[in-house]
């Protein structure tokens, strides 16, 4: 009788210290089954020819989802995103002022691998690519005059 009652405390007890010690088990799982994507902030400097970055690095077989900020105030301070074969910046670049407005300054070439909107002074956008596949790209502003300070190395791992 006494030992059957000791029995039950222990139990008891037992059954307290089980709940005290969390209801959930460790096993939640928060796994997602969309791809990665890679984010990126490109920036104009001011109102000068230049971006933020010099280079930018991704993943091959992820989706690539850059904001440019045009931080300019002038009317002559366009720029745009434009993803080009390595070696290509001074090629596409010339041919963007030919290709002119009505093509948003970029031209038909199969050195063009993306080409974003072309985004006013003070304006933001955003804007999303599947990375090429590996390897080293250049990407270029190509807003006439441009290209030749704006560009920077796209390197996909
Ligand atoms: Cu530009």
């Amino acid at each position: 009788m006494k030992r059957s009652l000791i029995l039950t405390l222990l139990g008891v007890a037992l059954l307290a210290t089980a709940c005290g010690g969390g209801e959930t088990p460790a096993t939640e799982t928060t796994e997602s089954t969309a791809p990665a994507v890679t984010k990126i902030e490109l920036r104009s400097v001011g109102d000068q020819m230049k971006f933020n970055l010099s280079e930018i690095r991704v993943k091959a077989g992820q989706p690539v989802e850059i904001t440019l900020v045009n931080e300019g105030v002038s009317e002559l301070m366009k720029h745009n995103f434009v993803l080009v074969t390595n070696g290509s910046v001074q090629a596409v670049g010339t041919a963007a002022a030919t290709a002119g407005e009505a093509m948003n300054y970029v031209p038909e070439m199969p050195e063009v691998i993306y080409a974003s909107a072309m985004t006013g002074p003070g304006e933001t956008i955003t804007f999303t690519f599947d990375a090429p596949a590996p390897g080293t790209y250049q990407f270029v502003c190509t807003f006439p005059g441009h290209w030749a300070l704006m560009n920077g190395t796209f390197i996909v791992e």
